[in-house]
This record gives C-alpha cells, structure tokens and sequence, in this order.
C-alpha cells in the first residue's frame, strides 16, 4: 500500500474528557464554551472528525459520562459522523478505594470495584465498543503496608472475572503506569506486568501503552516493538510529558519520540485498522482551546506516521544487514527530517477537507456558538 493510501485509512481516537474542563490538584481554570454533558462532547469529537478526517471514534469514562441510555448516545454520535469508542472504567475516584480497587485488603470493596468492571461491559454491549480500558490507581504509599504479593493475587481474579464476561468481539485493554497516586508500590507499575497478566488471561486480554506513564529515558518504542511481536499490543493513550504524566498534547514534548514509535507501527504492520490497535489520545488541555489542541494533537500522530512510512525500509535493512551503523541511522533520520506539512495539505484537499484543519475550524464560528450557548461546563472527573 501506498503512503497516501495508509495515511487515508489511519484512526485516532479522541477521549471524551479532553473536551471537558481539567487542571491540576492546585486549580482547574474552567474555559466558555465547554460541553455541559456527554452528548455535548460528543458534538465537540465531531468537529475534531470533521476537520481532520481521521477521528471517527471517541472514548468515554464511566462514570464521567454516565448517561441513562447508551443505545442513544452511540445513535447520536452516529447521527454527527463518529462513533463511540472504548469504555474507560474508573475506580479510583470512590471513598472506599483509598486502599485500593480491586487489589483491596476488603473483599466488599474488591466486590463493588468488580462489579463497576462488569457493568462497563454492560454499557460496551449497548454502545457497541469493542474496548473495555482498565487502569487501576491501586498500590501502596509504605512499605509493609499490604502483602504485595497478595495484591497481585487479588487482581488476577478480579481480571479473570471481568475477562471470562467479554463477548466474543470484546477486549479488554490493561493500562499500566508507573506510580501515581501510590508511591511505593503500583499493583499494574509497567509493561512487562501487564503483559504478565494479559497472557495468563488469554487472547482477549491485551496491553495498553500510555505515553506519559514511563519513568525518564524509558525506550517506549521497544515496548511497540515487543508487544507487537508478541501480539499482545492492543492501544496506545497518546501524550506527552516532561516530567510526569503530564497529559500534554501527542508530539508537543518528543516528537523524535512519537516518529520512532509510529516508526516500529509501520514496520509491525499494526498502522491498519484491521491490525487492531487502537490509536487513542489521552490528554488534558488545562490552559489552551480545547477543540484547536485536540485538532492539533491528531495532526502530530498524522505528522509522525507519514514520516515513519517515509523511512526507506528496503534501503534501512540493507545498511542494518551489512553493518553500516551511520547509513541505517541516515535513512531514518532523513524521513523523519522531511516536512510532511505539504503532503498531508494535499492529502487533505484529495478527501474534501481544508488543508488546514485548526484554521477552517477557527474560522466556522463554531466556537463562537457554543461560548454563548453553553454555560457551566462540565468539569472533567478530577477534582469533581
Ligand atoms: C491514568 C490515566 C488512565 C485514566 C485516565 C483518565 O493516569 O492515564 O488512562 O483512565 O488517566
Ligand atoms: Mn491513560
Ligand atoms: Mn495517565
């Protein structure tokens, strides 16, 4: 296949929660014009779509976008040209979780997190998500604190659990992060426990790699690379950070980054829908327009992918055969040093769209309607 071709066929999920306002612990700075409920962040997905072309799908967090139909939800977002995406579950904003979800010392509190899993594949049958997307805050502050053995234990059956619920076309996507809010110990900490537990679980159970969550210097596209040899790569939540999980938008800290990671998704095939890994951005935009920084945060995963299907693989293979260090570091820094911006203005204007997508939708008034129409925005779960 042919680069436009690829470029044209590429998906990027949006999260609902970036439409909505966030901040951090010290001060949410609400901005006009922000959604007031789900259905409003869904119209604000579709502009992304609209003027991006390749952002059809857009994620919820349950409870965030807790509604009393999700048949109708997925109809309105069918009805505005996207679709719903995965289910993000959330339990880690409940009194009862300071110790923990499902790797609790209390079995009722295990029990009730269990039970929000299960109802989030509830709500993925109805809204017709293929994604069930688990992240689990659990972990402990002090050494001695729980048996972190244990903990490990507890969390197997609460997958097991949740995993022998999923339909046939369902999947559940396992989310690590390195620490936060726990500082000692994290029950889901990195890749390789992940990874550990998905393959105990079997095929439906597969690994989530969120950009943000690594410690300093961690080498993200080897994890790509090992996953997807492995089969086990199932998603990205696309971010950047500098110093934490910062939430920033994609390619905005490390774009060299965010190249070589798209660089080991073109060369494991997985760029193509049918590869099924889902391309999902997970960002918070405290202080900038939120629609413009979602648009912006597409168009640098498009950026980066055209510059990883630019590398000149038959030409890199040849140089890495024969030995030929500074040759093979050539050809991909040659694709990732051309300006793609020209091609995808093209590409653009080839399927319909303006050339510049951040520029038509400053100019649609479509903001100027919603500042005025919608007052009180939501705010996004933290801090809620
Ligand atoms: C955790 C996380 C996870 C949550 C989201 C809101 O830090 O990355 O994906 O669901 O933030
Ligand atoms: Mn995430
Ligand atoms: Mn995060």
């Amino acid at each position: 296949m042919n680069i436009t071709d690829a470029l044209k066929r590429q998906r990027i999920e949006t999260p609902s929660w970036a439409y909505a306002n966030s901040g951090t612990r010290f001060k949410v700075f609400p901005q006009e014009g922000v959604p007031r409920d789900p259905y409003e962040k869904i119209d604000d997905a579709a502009q992304v779509h609209k003027y991006t072309g390749i952002a059809p799908t857009v994620a919820l967090h349950i409870p965030w976008d807790r509604v009393e139909d999700y048949a109708d939800l997925a109809a309105y977002a069918g009805e505005r040209g996207v679709a719903l995406g995965a289910v993000n579950s959330n339990v880690f904003q409940d009194n009862d979780y300071k110790l923990g979800s499902v790797t609790n010392p209390d079995a009722g509190v295990r029990r009730k997190a269990t039970d929000h899993l299960l109802e989030c594949v509830d709500i993925m049958d109805r809204t017709g998500s293929r994604d069930l997307k688990l992240w689990f805050s659990d972990g402990t502050n002090y050494p001695g604190q729980d048996d972190i053995r244990t903990r490990q234990d507890r969390l197997a059956a609460a997958l097991r659990e949740v995993y022998d619920r999923l339909g046939d076309d369902q999947r559940m996507l396992l989310e690590y992060k390195l620490f936060e809010p726990a500082f000692y110990t994290t029950d889901v900490p990195d890749w390789g426990t992940a990874y550990a537990h998905c393959l105990e679980l079997g095929p439906k159970a597969q690994v989530v790699i969120d950009t943000g969550h690594h410690a300093p210097g961690t080498n993200i596209e080897f994890i790509v690379a090992f996953l997807l040899r492995a089969g086990k790569l199932g998603a990205f939540d696309f971010n950047s950070r500098f110093y934490a999980d910062d939430d920033l938008m994609v390619g905005a800290a490390d774009p060299f980054q965010l190249f070589r990671i798209m660089y080991e998704i073109v060369r494991g095939d997985a760029l193509r829908p049918e590869a099924g890994i889902a391309f999902m951005l997970d960002q918070c935009h405290n202080i900038e327009a939120k629609i413009p920084a979602i648009i912006r945060s597409v168009l640098n995963v498009q950026e980066a992918t055209a510059k990883a299907l630019l590398v000149d693989r038959d030409a890199l293979r040849a140089a890495q055969d024969s030995g030929d260090v500074l040759s093979a570091n050539a050809v991909l820094m040659d694709a990732y040093n051309t300006d793609v911006r020209p091609m995808l203005a093209d590409l653009r204007t080839e399927l319909g769209l303006d050339p510049d997508p951040v520029a038509a939708y400053h100019r649609s008034g479509y903001f100027d309607r919603i500042r005025t129409e919608r007052v009180g925005g939501e705010q996004a779960g933290w801090g809620a």
